[in-house]
């Protein structure tokens, strides 16, 4: 090594250890922590290679591990679980085994282990989907499309020459929870991603992930063949466009051989895609297939569309892809949303799953919280998928996909807490079967209190305060089935009067709450869009039906008349208004429960999320004055006995601009000034 690289190793090296000197959330949270203790032996059994992921398997073992001898196997034995599974025992001497029929395997038992060192019996894991993914809406030039953690990890500049040590961090940290495949940018994807000059660099991420078992996907522009090399078509049909695609495939994959496919937004929200040349999804996806068939790469070809063939934005997207089931090549996955709209704060499953039976179907989450209060609310998200998991039977799909939360922030997810909703990504991805609170509590005992030293109380109180956070977040901004009456643009703050001329009516409040003297919601009953109908019996006639609905979902299917008495005895306005209450009681109770277990968490990290609830009651005060305010001048009704008077006019509320973009969060100082 020359003298002048040492010296940038060394100023490196002392840059990282500063970096993880901080608070504690700078590592990710769930990755082992250094217990200096004494060191375990740690054993290859006969016969297991030392592959470079096995090696790592070693090293976080030496590093990390504490307790008795652990023996690492690989072995073929078909009593061993598949894909990538393990198993965890405990031998007569009292040593560990972790077998596996891999060496990934063998890596995902270590994460287990050392996060669970006290485990009973013996430990049988495998995960429940192959494809375990994240999504990153990260763009070339550093912003992140929705994300609200800083900018961009990858350095684009910088690679492939110089490698961020976050890059390996962040491969750890999604391994050690079985995360095994990320999209690397934007579905609102540049041309530009598939050039030479971006291929080496996305090379240089994938030699560092596939140590941890990571593949690297990327999204795709459909137009890229025009963009890039001037072809005068994009049709999926013409033999210089598919030629074009099959090269663009060896290329990429004789610089990332374990290439994962592309991930394609088409013919959404202005991107380009088949239609523009007469052609249907089917031709464009299978297309691509094709040309990543050969060297076993996947398409993942997005169902987010939303083109007007029906009056009904809920009902497009099914009516688009559902008579084009069997029309996919075998390697196609149809990605999906999990509302029929768009990431709502609570929406119902999308009909589009389980609607076509012979091609295979993926659910997408949205772990940024583009629509949940930014970085600056606390919503666990494990309530909101467990909730989907309830409706759509996790067997009927193949693969999940997350929209990720994860930025250059020190923290990782802007708000501390929410490294949470990666985490229950990951672990739900592996185990659709776990329950919100099941992870709820292993975070926080794990991650956010010392177990052995915080009262009983302490910790029940803060996984409450994580499992009711979803619906609270709901309570406060779009109660009982109300979407999207976010203000146009970021979609921070209420905005239910919004109006936008020219903008698509299908981005307007208006078009979804559909407010008025009669009462409120959107009539998707068969007297209505009758969206219903996409839905299976017997949930169809149950959802058609505003006696039978599910009152999360009233005002999503039926429009509703002021005074008419909901289950509660109450009426809808009295159920709305408490609905709003109850969601800024909720926050102001997480404000105490915060604050009783101050002396039980790293100073660093309360005094952040103290300031952000703080954020958060706020706002969600603001929702409540401002949507009752509003809805108000329609129901003509009082405010109920038990909510709050609000603070001001709703003249005062409607001037309230945020001068935020997309790729911001609001800051607490900011919003104070605006509002
Ligand atoms: C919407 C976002 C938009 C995304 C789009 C998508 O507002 O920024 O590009 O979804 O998923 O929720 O493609």
């Amino acid at each position: 090594m020359s003298p002048h690289r040492i010296f940038l190793s060394v100023i490196t090296a002392l840059i990282c250890l500063q970096a993880s000197a901080g608070g504690r959330f700078e590592s990710v949270s769930w990755l082992p922590v250094d217990k200096v203790r004494k060191r375990a032996k740690v054993v290859l059994l006969d016969k297991t290679p030392s592959t470079p992921t096995v090696n790592i398997a070693v090293k976080e073992l030496q590093k990390y591990w504490d307790g008795p001898e652990v023996r690492l196997g690989i072995s073929a034995s078909e009593s061993l679980p598949a894909d990538d599974g393990y198993t965890i025992a405990r031998d007569a001497d009292n040593g560990v085994s972790i077998s596996s029929r891999s060496a990934l395997g063998l890596l995902y038992g270590t994460y287990d282990l050392l996060r669970n060192p006290d485990f009973e019996g013996t430990v049988r894991e495998k995960p429940f989907y192959k494809h375990r993914i994240l999504n990153h809406w990260d763009n070339l030039d550093g912003t992140i499309e929705r994300g609200y953690a800083g900018k961009s990890l990858w350095r684009w500049k910088e690679l492939p020459d110089r490698l961020s040590p976050r890059y390996q961090e962040y491969a750890r940290a999604n391994a050690a929870i079985g995360i095994n495949g990320t999209v690397i940018n934007n579905v609102n994807a540049s041309p530009k991603t598939l050039s030479r000059e971006y291929l080496v660099k996305v090379a240089a991420l994938a030699d560092i992930f596939r140590l941890y078992g990571i593949r690297v996907y990327l999204s795709v522009n459909f137009a890229s063949p025009m963009v890039l090399d001037s072809l005068p078509t994009a049709d999926p049909l013409d033999p210089a466009v598919i030629k074009w695609w099959e090269r663009k495939a060896d290329e990429i994959y004789s610089l990332i051989p374990d290439f994962g496919g592309f991930l394609v937004k088409a013919n959404s929200e202005g991107q380009p895609g088949p239609m523009d040349f007469g052609r249907s999804h089917a031709d464009g996806a299978n297309m691509l297939a094709k040309a990543l068939k050969p060297h076993e790469g996947i398409v993942m070809w997005r169902a987010f569309v939303y083109s007007p063939i029906d009056a009904d934005r809920a009902k497009q997207a099914y009516m688009e892809f559902q008579p084009l089931d069997g029309k996919f090549d075998p390697n196609v996955i149809i990605q999906i949303k999990n509302g029929p709209i768009d990431f709502q704060p609570r929406e119902p499953y999308s009909p589009l799953f389980g609607a076509m039976p012979v091609t295979d179907e993926m659910a997408e989450f949205q772990i940024t919280q583009e629509y949940l209060g930014h970085s600056n609310h606390l919503a666990f998200l494990a309530p909101m998928w467990t909730e989907f998991f309830r409706y759509v039977n996790p067997a009927s799909l193949k693969a999940i996909a997350g929209v990720t939360n994860i930025g250059d922030d020190a923290n990782w997810t802007g708000h501390p807490l929410a490294q949470a909703n990666w985490y229950a990504f990951g672990r739900l991805a592996w185990n659709p079967a776990l329950t919100a609170r099941e992870i709820a509590g292993d975070w926080i005992t794990k991650n956010l209190v010392d177990i052995s030293k915080t009262p009983v109380g302490v910790v029940e109180s803060l996984i409450d305060m994580f499992t009711t956070s979803h619906e609270a977040v709901v309570d406060y901004m779009m109660p009982l089935g109300l979407h999207h009456i976010f203000a146009y643009g970021h979609h921070y703050g209420p905005e239910p009067w919004c109006d936008v001329p020219g903008a698509r009516a299908d981005w307007l409040p208006k078009y979804y709450h559909r407010a008025d003297s009669a009462g409120l919601g959107f009539d998707r009953s068969p007297s209505g869009s009758n969206a219903v109908e996409q839905y299976p019996e017997p949930l169809r006639s149950q959802l058609a039906d505003m006696s039978t609905c599910p009152e999360e979902f009233l005002l999503w299917f039926h429009h509703v008349p002021w005074d008419r008495r909901l289950s509660s005895g109450r009426t809808l306005w009295e159920e709305l208004c408490l609905s709003y209450q109850k969601g800024c009681d909720a926050v102001e109770d997480y404000e105490k429960v915060w604050k009783e277990a101050r002396p039980y968490i790293d100073p660093e990290v309360y005094a952040d999320v103290r300031e952000r609830l703080a954020t958060q009651s706020r706002d969600a005060k603001w929702w409540r004055d401002a949507c009752l305010l509003y809805f108000g001048q329609y129901s003509g009704m009082p405010l109920p006995k038990g909510v709050d008077k609000p603070a001001h006019s709703l003249d005062y509320y409607e001037k309230v601009k945020l001068p935020i973009s997309n790729y911001e969060c609001p800051s607490p100082k900011l919003l104070d000034s605006v509002r």
